[in-house]
């Protein structure tokens, strides 16, 4: 019989999407990493009173930048292996950067 295989495989696929899906359906706190110089994401959608921990697992240092409405926020210097939070409460849109490497950029998007 064939049916049996592809239940499984159907069974594991919705497993699967449901982990994959799980991050985002918890509000509160998302995780950006930096490892080589890179922010793990390009943009990142929060919600007003969410907050991002910036980790830094590279191995030098950061100082993330974060602009937008109500001002910067600094995140301030970063050694190898040290993780920041950053709390956005307004709404909009937040252009976010390394001071000490300015290829790295990414957007915040808070709704
Ligand atoms: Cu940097």
């Amino acid at each position: 019989m064939r049916l049996v295989p592809l239940v499984r495989v159907v069974v594991c696929s919705v497993v699967l999407y449901s982990l994959a899906a799980s991050p985002s359906a918890i509000a509160g706190e998302v995780s950006v990493g930096q490892a080589h110089q890179k922010f793990s994401e390009d943009a990142v959608s929060i919600k007003a009173g969410d907050s991002i921990k910036f980790v830094n697992d590279d191995n030098v240092a950061h100082n993330v930048m974060s602009a937008g409405p109500g001002g910067s926020k600094n995140a301030g210097l970063q050694k190898a292996g040290d993780s920041t939070t950053i709390l956005y409460d307004k709404a909009g849109e937040y252009r976010v950067h390394c001071g000490i490497h300015p290829k790295m950029k990414m957007t915040v998007k808070v709704d």
